[in-house]
């Protein structure tokens, strides 16, 4: 049965931070505006219980978007924090966890011999762009409609009109010139990666390698092993953003995963632990273009905090083999799960390991505008009937649930009773 989810708290949180904050939030997702309510406003959590200022409770899906592979407040990664505070929080000099965390990333990812931290995966993806520019010298870049990179102006770009066109920009304050070097095309589309680099000196292409910012759209089968083979004809990088992927759908990410190695790899999220870290890597020749050794400024006071990469280590060392098995039977088990609850409605249900999407669309999701062609309303008062019934799911058609170690056989179980009585009332 739906709780009656008090919100007086929140209620009166909301109108506060909308004087002081836009939307009264700090990132737009987090306003729920997109399921047509108020945003929850956190008092705290553990595991994947989460509580909310109001004492309402849920069973966290969402896992502040990613980082959080192991849940809320894990007691390792809440004792590496502290130990590596009580040392002092920032010295804006190398450290000791930099280095182990270099070397742990390097020893993970099939595509990183070097790497460089910043604070978030905008700066990361922005970083990666620049070099690969500067590397073969060329400036059109490619991206995949629905893919997101962080707001990068470049990559804040739409599909023109055509199938590779020009990117025009997709925000306010983002200069026609700055999307002019973007070529947007449909993800899973062979024949407009092929027109784009026949009309185009490309950079580089970049794309997530597991979709999840249109909700998770897997790449079609070989879509992967083509977009390698098409840049290295080309003359062209190819950069994985791993940010959503990355230590989460295996321990080399998508291109372990896949057998295909990017010339750059974009890295955040779980890499951080929960505190503010990415990362962009690649083979010693392409990062030694780097400043201080290179010609490609890029710099960060906070990166590499060491706060964020005791975390990240503890984290990251945390996730071995059996972890990786029972993230993907937790993925499996929701996923069959939501199937069933769904029943013969107009519903598709798309996992890998750590990821899961409900599409409410009656036919498979493979690109960006059949994403965009979803019962979004439908999505919207299923997520809200999950609330009433205490689980919390990403307040978006366009994102993925994020399954933790923290999930227990319990919050499925409660979950796929919510989802139940959820689908019933969507419809
Ligand atoms: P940040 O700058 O938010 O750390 O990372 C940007 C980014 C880059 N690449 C990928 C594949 C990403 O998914 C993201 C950020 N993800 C979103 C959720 N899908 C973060 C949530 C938010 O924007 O509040």
């Amino acid at each position: 049965m739906p709780i009656s989810l008090t919100d007086a708290k929140s209620a009166e949180l909301f109108a506060r931070a909308r004087r002081v904050l836009p939307g009264g939030v700090n990132s737009p997702v987090r306003a729920m505006r997109a399921i047509g309510r108020d945003p929850l406003f956190v008092e705290r959590a553990r595991g994947v219980d989460l509580i909310d200022v109001d004492g309402n409770r849920f069973v966290d899906w969402v896992c502040s978007w990613g980082p959080l592979i192991h849940g809320h407040a894990h007691p390792d990664i809440l004792a590496a924090v502290h130990h590596a505070a009580a040392a002092g929080t920032t010295f804006g000099a190398p450290t000791t966890a930099e280095v182990e965390i270099a070397e742990e990333i390097a020893s993970r990812v099939p595509s990183v011999e070097m790497l460089r931290m910043t604070s978030s995966g905008t700066e990361a993806s922005m970083s990666a762009i620049r070099l690969a520019r500067a590397a073969t010298g060329r400036d059109v870049i490619v991206k995949f409609a629905g893919h997101y990179h962080g707001h990068v102006d470049g990559l804040l770009a739409d599909a023109g009109s055509g199938l590779a066109t020009q990117g025009i920009p997709a925000s306010a304050g983002v200069l026609a010139s700055a999307t002019a070097a973007t070529v947007v095309v449909p993800w899973n589309d062979r024949e407009a990666v092929e027109r784009a680099f026949a009309e185009h000196e490309v950079a580089a292409l970049v794309c997530e390698p597991y979709p999840g910012n249109m909700g998770l759209v897997p790449p079609a089968d070989g879509f992967l092993a083509f977009l390698r083979e098409a840049t290295e004809a080309a003359g062209a990088l190819l950069v994985f953003d791993e940010v959503i992927s990355g230590f989460r759908v295996g321990p080399g990410g998508a291109q372990e995963r896949e057998g295909v190695t990017p010339d750059l790899t974009v890295m955040g999220k779980i890499l951080g632990g929960g505190l503010p870290a990415a990362a962009f890597g690649g083979s010693r020749e392409l990062m030694e273009r780097l400043a201080p050794l290179g010609d490609v400024y890029q710099a960060g006071t906070l990166s590499g905090n060491p706060l964020a990469v005791a975390a990240g280590l503890a984290s990251l060392r945390m996730l071995d083999d059996d972890a990786y098995h029972r993230l993907h039977a937790t993925t499996e088990t929701l996923a069959t799960g939501l199937r069933e609850a769904a029943g013969d409605r107009p519903v598709q249900v798309v996992s890998v390991t750590g990821l899961v999407t409900v599409f409410f669309s009656a036919t498979p999701v493979t690109d960006y505008d059949e994403a965009k062609a979803c019962d979004t309303e439908a999505y919207s008062r299923w997520c809200r009937g999950l609330l009433a019934r205490g689980v919390y799911a990403p307040p978006s058609q366009f994102e993925a649930m994020f399954v933790s170690l923290a999930h227990e056989p319990e919050h499925v179980t409660r979950t796929l009773e919510a989802a139940a009585a959820a689908f019933e009332a969507a419809w």
